[in-house]
C-alpha cells in the first residue's frame, strides 16, 4: 500500500505541483470566496432581514453590482479551485493516511472544505441557468455551505500559515541567497523534483554546476497562466448578462441584455405564473391598506395619481441585470393616502408562489424612486412584465420587485 502511494505520489510529482502555486492560488481563492460570502449575505439578508435591520437605497445599482460581482466572481472560482486541486493531489497520497488526531482533524477538514466548495460553486453555477434538479431549498442550502467554506477556511489558513508565509513572496525558486529553495517535508510532497537517473532533477544539478537559473518556474506560470485565462474567459463569456460592455461577447450566459418584451428579460412569464386571465381582468383594483383604513385603485384611478419616472435596473439573484425605464405612482404617494406614509409594507401578488408575498422595508417604501410601475421603456407595463402593475424599488434582488400587484399592506 505504501510503495502504491508512494508511485502515485511521484508520478505526480512536477514542478508546477509546488507549495508557491498552492500559495498563489490560494490567495485568489481566498479573496474570491470572501467576496462571494460578502455579496451573498448581502442579498441573503436583503431578502431574510434581521428585524432591526435597514438596508441603503443609494445608489440605485448597488445590488446590480453586488450580485454581479457574486456571480463574476463565483465563475472565475471555478477554474481557480480546479487547479488548486489538481496543485495539491499528491499529498492526498501522504503516508501514513493519517497522522495523529491532529492529522486526523486537519484532513477531515479539508475533506470538508473541499466538498462544500465544490458543492458551492456548482450549484451556484446550476442557479444562473435556473436548473434546480434537486429537492433542497438553494438559498438556505448555498448559506449554510458558504458558512461551512468560510469557517473552515479560516482554520485551513490558520494551519497552512507556515507554509503559506515561506511561499508568500517567492518569485522564483531561489533563496534571497541564491539557494534553490526547495520545499520542505512538512509542506507536503508538492513539487519534490522529479528524479532523474542519477537522482536529481537537471534543474538542480546545473545548479550545483553553476548553470543558469532552474527554468521550473516555466511551468508554474504556465499553470497559472492558463488558470487565469479559463477563468477569465469564463467571466468574459458570461459578464455580458450584466454589463452591457461585456454584452457581445456573451456566449454562454443564459438571458441576453434586451432580448425580453420591452427590452429586459423575464424569468417568469405571465403563462408559466397561470396570470395571463386575471392581468387583464379589467376589474382588477390594486388594495392599499394603513392606518386610516383600506382604499382600492383601478388602474385608470392610478394612472390619474401623480406620474413619477424612475430609471431603475432588474437584477436578479441568478446574475443577471438591465436598467429600464419605469413610470407610475410612488408608493410613498400611496402609503400618505392611508395614513402610513413611511410605514414597513408587505406587498402582495396575485400570482401564487414563492414570491407572491414579500416585505418592503421603510427605508424602500419612503424611498420616492420606489413605484408602483405602470410602464416600462415608454410603453404599457407588458403582461409578462406584471401588468396591471409591478413593484419597483432601488437597490433590491429582482425577486423582491413583485409582479401582478395585488395588495400593499402598511404595518
Ligand atoms: N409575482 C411575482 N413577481 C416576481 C417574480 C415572480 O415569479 N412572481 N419573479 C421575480 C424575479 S426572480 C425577478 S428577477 C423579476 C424579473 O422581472 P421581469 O420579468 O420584469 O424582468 O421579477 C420578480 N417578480
Ligand atoms: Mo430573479
Amino acid at each position: 500500500m505504501r510503495t502504491a502511494f508512494d508511485l502515485v505520489r511521484r508520478a505526480a510529482a512536477s514542478p508546477a505541483r509546488h507549495p508557491r502555486v498552492a500559495v498563489v492560488l490560494g490567495r485568489l481563492l481566498g479573496i474570491g470566496f470572501l467576496v462571494c460570502f460578502g455579496t451573498g449575505l448581502y442579498s441573503h439578508l436583503l431578502q431574510d432581514p434581521l428585524p432591526w435591520m435597514t438596508f441603503p437605497t443609494r445608489p440605485s445599482w448597488l445590488y446590480r453590482v453586488t450580485q454581479g460581482m457574486h456571480n463574476a466572481v463565483g465563475t472565475a472560482l471555478i477554474p481557480l479551485l480546479l487547479a488548486k486541486l489538481w496543485t495539491v493531489q499528491p499529498l492526498l497520497f501522504q503516508w501514513p493516511p493519517v497522522k495523529g488526531v491532529r492529522g486526523f482533524l486537519e484532513r477531515a477538514l479539508i475533506a470538508l472544505l473541499v466538498a462544500a466548495a465544490l458543492v458551492e460553486l456548482a450549484i451556484g453555477l446550476m442557479n444562473t441557468f435556473q436548473w434546480y434538479p434537486w429537492t433542497f431549498r438553494f438559498r438556505q442550502t448555498h448559506f449554510a455551505l458558504a458558512w461551512a467554506i468560510i469557517g473552515a477556511l479560516a482554520i485551513h489558513i490558520g494551519v497552512k500559515l507556515p507554509v503559506i508565509v515561506r511561499w508568500w513572496r517567492r518569485r522564483d525558486s531561489l533563496d534571497a541567497d541564491g539557494a534553490l529553495l526547495v520545499p520542505r517535508e512538512g509542506e507536503g510532497e508538492l513539487g519534490r523534483p522529479r528524479p532523474t537517473a542519477r537522482g536529481l532533477t537537471g534543474a538542480i544539478q546545473r545548479r550545483l554546476d553553476g548553470g543558469p537559473t532552474p527554468p521550473s518556474t516555466v511551468s508554474r506560470r504556465a499553470v497559472l497562466g492558463a488558470t487565469g485565462a479559463a477563468s477569465a474567459v469564463l467571466v468574459a463569456t458570461t459578464a455580458g448578462q450584466t454589463t452591457p460592455a461585456l454584452a457581445p461577447l456573451n456566449a454562454f450566459a443564459p438571458r441576453r441584455l434586451r432580448y425580453g418584451p420591452q427590452g429586459l428579460p423575464v424569468n417568469r412569464t405571465a403563462a408559466e405564473a397561470r396570470v395571463r386571465e386575471s392581468a387583464q381582468d379589467p376589474s382588477w383594483t390594486l388594495r392599499v391598506a394603513g392606518a386610516d383604513g383600506e382604499r382600492v385603485f383601478s388602474r385608470a384611478d392610478l394612472l390619474a395619481l401623480p406620474q413619477h419616472s424612475s430609471s431603475l435596473p432588474i437584477a436578479c439573484v441568478e446574475g443577471w441585470s438591465t436598467q429600464a425605464s419605469w413610470r407610475g405612482v410612488r408608493v410613498a404617494d400611496l402609503l400618505e393616502l392611508v395614513g402610513s406614509a413611511g410605514r414597513e409594507v408587505v406587498v402582495r401578488s396575485f400570482a401564487a408562489g414563492a414570491y407572491s408575498t414579500v416585505l418592503l422595508g421603510p427605508e424602500f417604501a419612503r424611498d420616492p424612486l420606489t413605484l408602483v410601475a405602470l410602464e416600462l421603456n415608454g410603453e404599457t407595463l407588458h403582461l409578462d412584465h406584471g401588468y396591471p402593475a409591478r413593484l419597483i424599488a432601488p437597490a433590491r434582488p429582482g425577486v423582491l420587485q413583485t409582479k401582478w400587484l395585488a395588495a400593499l399592506e402598511a404595518r
